[in-house]
Parts: C-alpha cells; sequence; structure tokens
C-alpha cells in the first residue's frame, strides 16, 4: 500500500527514518548531561524493528535500547543515529563494535561525535568492520538537539539561549507595574517546553527581588525543572528567596559577601566576568542555560558575545512608553547584532522568532 501523504513522507527515506530517531532523541532533551541526547532507529527494508533513547548520563546508550528491542531482527538492519557512535569503552562498550556485533548492515549517522574520545573514530571502527556508512542526513536538527552537549565539548560551558516576550512596540513590561502577562498561553506553553528541555535557567538580580520568580516547569507530561541561576555580582538578592530552596546556584563577583547565602545552603560561585562564570556553570555539567531576564543582564551577556541562541514573542499588544528587553543601547544600527537561521511561527495571536548568534 502507499504510504499516507503528508510532509513527512515526502523525504529521502533516509531523511525520514532520520526523523524518528531525533524523535526518540528528543526524548532524553534535558536528562542527559553532560552526555549529548541521542536517539536510535533499526529499519529492516520499511519497517523499524527498534528504537531507543540515551535517558540519561550513566545509563546505556540509545543504540544499546534499540538493539535490544530489535533482537534477531537487527542482523542486516540499517541503523539511524542521530550521533556517530562511540568508540571508546566509557560506562559503556564501544556503540560501534555492539552495532558490528550484531550484525547491523548499514549505519546512517547525521553528525560526527566532537568528543575527542570518539571524533570519527566511531564511524571509522564500523568502516573497518566493512559496514557501509552515511554521514549527514538530519544534520541541521540534530546539532541543534545536540548545541549543549557540543557546546560543553568543545568551549567548556553552556549553550545560552536567551528568550523574552514583548509587546509589538517592543517593551517587556509596562511602566508602572512590574506584572501582567505580556503574551498568550500558547507562547506561554512552548516556554515551559524549553524549561523542560534546557538543563539551566538563569535571572538577575533584578528579576529575583521584583517578582520572586519559581522558573519551574508547569503543564508539561513527565516535565522536570531546569536548574536555577541567580546573577547577583554583589549578592545582594535576599537569602530567603524562593529560588534558593529549589537549589538555585549563586553567581557572584570575585568580593561578595556570600556568608548569609551560604548559612542558607547555597551553591556559589564566584568569577570575575560573565564567561568565567559560564565555564564554572560548565564544571556543574550544566550544557545548556535559558536566560529569562532581565534588561540588565540580557544586555551583559550580548555585549559580551555569550548569548548563542535568541528566542522572542512578540504579542500584537501597544503600550507606548515602558521598559525594554535590552538594557544598553547599540549606538548606530551597524552595530547591531544580526540574528542567522531566522524562523518565524505563529502561536496563539503571538509570533515566535528565533536565530542564533553563534555557530553551534
Ligand atoms: C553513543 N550513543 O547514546 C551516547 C553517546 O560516559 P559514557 O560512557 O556514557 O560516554 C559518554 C560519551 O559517549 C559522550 O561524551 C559522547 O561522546 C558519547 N555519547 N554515544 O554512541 C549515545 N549518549
Ligand atoms: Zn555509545
Amino acid at each position: 500500500t502507499a504510504p499516507p501523504p503528508g510532509p513527512e513522507t515526502s523525504l529521502p527515506p533516509d531523511e525520514r527514518f532520520m526523523a524518528l530517531a531525533l524523535a526518540q532523541a528528543a526524548r532524553g532533551l534535558g536528562r542527559t548531561a553532560p552526555n549529548p541526547p541521542v536517539g536510535c532507529v533499526l529499519v529492516q527494508g520499511d519497517m523499524v524493528v527498534g528504537a531507543g533513547f540515551h535517558p540519561a548520563a550513566g545509563e546505556p546508550h540509545a543504540e544499546v535500547f534499540a538493539l535490544r528491542e530489535a533482537g534477531d531482527r537487527a542482523r542486516g538492519a540499517t541503523a539511524y543515529i542521530t550521533l556517530e557512535p562511540c568508540a571508546h569503552f566509557g560506562r559503556t562498550p564501544p556503540c560501534a563494535d555492539t552495532l558490528t556485533a550484531a550484525g547491523v548492515g548499514r549505519v546512517v549517522v547525521a553528525a560526527l561525535d566532537p568528543n575527542p574520545l570518539v571524533a570519527g573514530q566511531g564511524v571509522a571502527r564500523l568502516r573497518a568492520a566493512g559496514i557501509e556508512v552515511v554521514v549527514g542526513p538530519g544534520k541541521a536538527e540534530a546539532l541543534r538537539q545536540q548545541a549543549g552537549f557540543r557546546s560543553l565539548v568543545t568551549r567548556g560551558r553552556p549553550w545560552v539561549v536567551a528568550k523574552y516576550a514583548m509587546t509589538l512596540d517592543g517593551k517587556v513590561a509596562a511602566l508602572n507595574e512590574g506584572g501582567g502577562l505580556v503574551s498568550s498561553p500558547a507562547a506561554r506553553e512552548r516556554t515551559m517546553t524549553w524549561r523542560n528541555e534546557l538543563d539551566a535557567i538563569a535571572v538577575g538580580r533584578g528579576t529575583v527581588g521584583a517578582d520572586n520568580p519559581a522558573l519551574t516547569t508547569r503543564g508539561v507530561p513527565g516535565g522536570r525543572d531546569p536548574r536555577p541561576v541567580v546573577f547577583d555580582r554583589r549578592a545582594r538578592s535576599a537569602p530567603d528567596a524562593r529560588l534558593w530552596r529549589a537549589g538555585a546556584v549563586l553567581v557572584t563577583g570575585p568580593e561578595a559577601d556570600t556568608s548569609a547565602h551560604k548559612a542558607a545552603g547555597v551553591t556559589v560561585l564566584r568569577a570575575e566576568h560573565l564567561e568565567e562564570a559560564l565555564t564554572a556553570l560548565g564544571t556543574l555539567g550544566l550544557s545548556s542555560l535559558l536566560l529569562e531576564g532581565g534588561p540588565t543582564l540580557l544586555s551583559a551577556f550580548l555585549s559580551a558575545g555569550l548569548v548563542d541562541e535568541v528566542r522572542v514573542f512578540i504579542a500584537p499588544k501597544l503600550l507606548g512608553a515602558g521598559l525594554s528587553p535590552l538594557g544598553d543601547p547599540v549606538r548606530s544600527m551597524h552595530l547591531a547584532q544580526s540574528l542567522r537561521d531566522v524562523t518565524t511561527e505563529q502561536l496563539g495571536p503571538d509570533v515566535l522568532i528565533t536565530g542564533f548568534l553563534n555557530d553551534i
């Protein structure tokens, strides 16, 4: 019978099955750090005979779960894997060898593994065993999924995503009243899926003082909360703010008096500047960071070139004078930071614009 029509089935078969592997990998988002989210699908002819994903660091790799499900049907199958199979003895034996031993006939990989322990050797091991390997289908999506892992491996710091919601005239809050929601329920739901998928979430001292936010994931089935991080150079935020009870990390300058926070059991990181702070967060194994404001923190990250990706909701509302999403002005249009690979999507009445400032 002919496959049902639809955008998925109009893709070439390798892209179509890799999309299934990417969907598997997505189930691990926010749960695998410092490891990558990885998905694997085993296919015989047109039939999926096994599927799996890496659920958490210390657990078996995606390939192992897919091979377990396939059993004997793995022999001669094509394996679709979102990341090059590993070539090293880590917490598990090399997946390249496990795939070979199972008799897999062909391997399709979305992206190579930047981990120096792997870095092309997984593919080389498979080819040396006489297995055909194709690299590339689904690569763009795989790189976006693995941005956190790849950032941690290559730069030693988390991938930073700045998020805010503003009115049609570019304001994030009214002048006389800090509260009041800018975006629609559909937009806020999307934000919750990001909180579920990113390792950490950061705000500045101003936001803690003004909103005493919880920064939790709400309304996502099976969702987990990101680790809160508070950037507060002089440690002036209230030691009894809600976030500390949720395990928030306090990032301060080298001289701050943190005795009250330490007495409250808060984890404190000291850094001279933001890049050093991010590296310190990386050593905690946090691979991605959602920046949720406010304007001072966002401007500081932007001017330091430390925002990698931007996700902005625009709500069709007009406020007039109000609070801008960014604090510091850029003095000339030709100095404005321009996003690359821009996407737009309508969510209820709001428009979501995303784009990249740094390469993955
Ligand atoms: C794969 N499949 O599902 C994952 C891979 O500490 P270990 O032993 O789990 O090894 C972690 C490294 O293995 C990680 O840094 C990355 O290079 C690779 N992750 N590889 O073949 C998987 N999660
Ligand atoms: Zn592996």
